[in-house]
């Protein structure tokens, strides 16, 4: 079994114990062995360095380290100059405090009728005698009373440690040695989707060829046109800010972007890119108003904005609807107004709750698109908040199994090719620009080209072939 331990909090321990790289391997468990301090002996004592940690139903996750073996005395205070107490995470948010030993004589204390107990006042004392479960509570009965005698509590109390309780709903003791850990993030060996290498090189090389994108000669076609749709919140706005943000050189906020129940994008904008030297990209970036499940955009909305018959800046009303006698539709839109990549912007983090009607609703959507023949894709952001490994370094994301799994959710949940998930993580905190930031929203942005290209070019086909058939008509005649 494997604990609840994080990567993320196994380095910061490995960090404060400070002795190098350690592994941490799961002794004791009270959800698995039980909660009773024969058992915890019985597993725990003479296994060296070891660390006890608590997590209860408020989010809070603390406990103690100790480089003393546990063992089966009967009340003996036991010297540990290296032993602490510490704070990972209080009330569901990381909280990352250590709290060193003051008087290492006594910093824990061994009793075969006792849990884990550090300091010889109590200041982390689990439990005494067998305690039994309570639902998915465990009521120790030890306490943090004197919290700051042997241990340095930097002024903090005990109720802001364990919110005031010892009910917990896990406790374990890993046993702490050196080595290095093979990381639990599952990190593939092999990427997932294979790309180029991932340098300054090809971050270059993209950026340039999508200045250099022309649409399909003959198409009659000036600029691709991609039409960004999805749930509010979903990274629409952000996206573009990127996009903008690689070509500016610094980072941009021209699409208004935030956190709101119903959509701030309320308009139809097909924003352009603008490079330094004053040239405009051949290609539009369309943010509209996100897809609510009773507000936002409807399916014929959708199937006008589709067929370019939205004018541009148009402000969506969901209580009056567009139709052909609203001012200013394009009742004969030419296929420079069409749209030639649509593309559903997901949050990765949310696939798990996507509410069903949206769900429908974006199906719907795609059935119109498979109508007309418009290719479509799905940009799935936020990639960054779905694991550790990505947000430290988002070159990995092809190596990280939780960006695969969310890819292959998305393609079940809406029925597009893998290949057609486009992982991103937007600009959103950042200060400055980061080429990795910059070369996997490229590398979206391609897809959207490519895909809007053999749409244009199956529409320079299909006129083509038309005219050929009218004209054999004409002959025929
Ligand atoms: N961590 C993270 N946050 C993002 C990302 N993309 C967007 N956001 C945040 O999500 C929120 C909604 O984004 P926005 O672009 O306004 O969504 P829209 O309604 O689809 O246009 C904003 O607070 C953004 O900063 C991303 O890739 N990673
Ligand atoms: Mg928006």
């Amino acid at each position: 079994m494997e604990g609840k331990l994080t990567e993320k909090y196994m380095d910061q321990l490995e960090q404060w114990i400070g002795t190098g790289p350690k592994t941490f391997t799961l002794l004791y468990a009270i959800t698995r062995d039980g909660c009773d301090p024969a058992t915890f002996n019985q597993i725990c004592d003479n296994k060296g360095a070891t660390v006890t940690v608590l997590y209860n139903q408020h989010g809070s996750v603390y406990g103690g380290y100790t480089s003393v073996s546990w063992t089966s005395k009967t009340g003996v205070r036991v010297k540990d100059d290296k032993a602490f107490l510490y704070q990972l995470r209080y009330s569901g948010s990381d909280n990352i405090n250590k709290f060193q030993v003051k008087t290492p004589d006594h910093a824990v204390v061994h009793n075969n009728q006792w849990g884990p107990l550090f300091g010889y006042s109590n200041e982390l004392f689990t439990f005494n005698g067998r305690i039994n479960r309570s639902g998915n509570i465990f009521p120790l009965n030890g306490g943090m009373n004197n919290f700051g005698n042997t241990y340095n509590n930097q002024g903090m109390t005990a109720d802001q440690i364990n919110n005031g309780t010892m009910e917990v709903t896990e406790l374990e003791v890993y046993m702490v040695t050196d080595g290095q850990r093979i990381k639990k993030t599952e990190k593939k060996s092999s990427p997932w989707r294979k790309i180029k290498d991932w340098n300054e090189k090809f971050h270059d090389d993209l950026k340039e060829e999508m200045v250099n994108f022309k649409p399909i000669q003959g198409s009659n076609v000036s600029d691709a046109r991609i039409l960004m749709l999805g749930p509010v919140g979903a990274g629409k706005s952000s996206f573009f800010n990127t996009i903008d943000s690689i070509y500016r050189g610094r980072i941009t906020q021209r699409a208004g972007s935030g956190s709101s129940e119903h959509s701030l994008t309320t308009a139809f904008v097909p924003y352009s890119i603008e490079i330094c030297s004053g040239a405009t990209l051949n290609f539009r970036l369309c943010d509209t108003r996100g897809l609510e499940e009773s507000m936002g955009i409807d399916v014929l909305e959708c199937n006008y904005l589709l067929d370019g018959n939205i004018p541009y800046y148009y402000e969506f009303n969901p209580t009056r609807p567009i139709t052909p006698e609203s001012h200013g539709f394009k009742s004969d839109p030419t296929g420079n107004d069409k749209v030639h990549c649509a593309v559903i912007v997901v949050d990765s983090t949310t696939l798990e709750v996507l509410s069903t009607k949206i769900v429908e609703k974006m199906k719907g959507l795609r059935g119109l698109m498979n109508q007309k023949g418009i290719p479509q894709l799905i940009l799935l952001t936020k990639v960054d908040k779905l694991c550790d490994d990505v947000q430290k370094d988002l070159s990995q994301v092809f190596y990280s199994s939780k960006v695969e799994q969310a890819v292959d959710k998305a393609s079940q949940l809406l029925g597009l090719p893998r290949a057609n998930i486009l992982p991103v993580k937007n600009y959103e905190n950042e200060a400055e620009l980061d080429d990795h930031i910059d070369i996997l929203a490229l590398l979206a942005l391609r897809k959207m080209l490519h895909c809007s290209e053999d749409f244009m070019l199956n529409m320079k086909h299909r006129e083509k072939d038309v005219q050929g058939e009218m004209g054999k008509l004409k002959l025929e005649k």
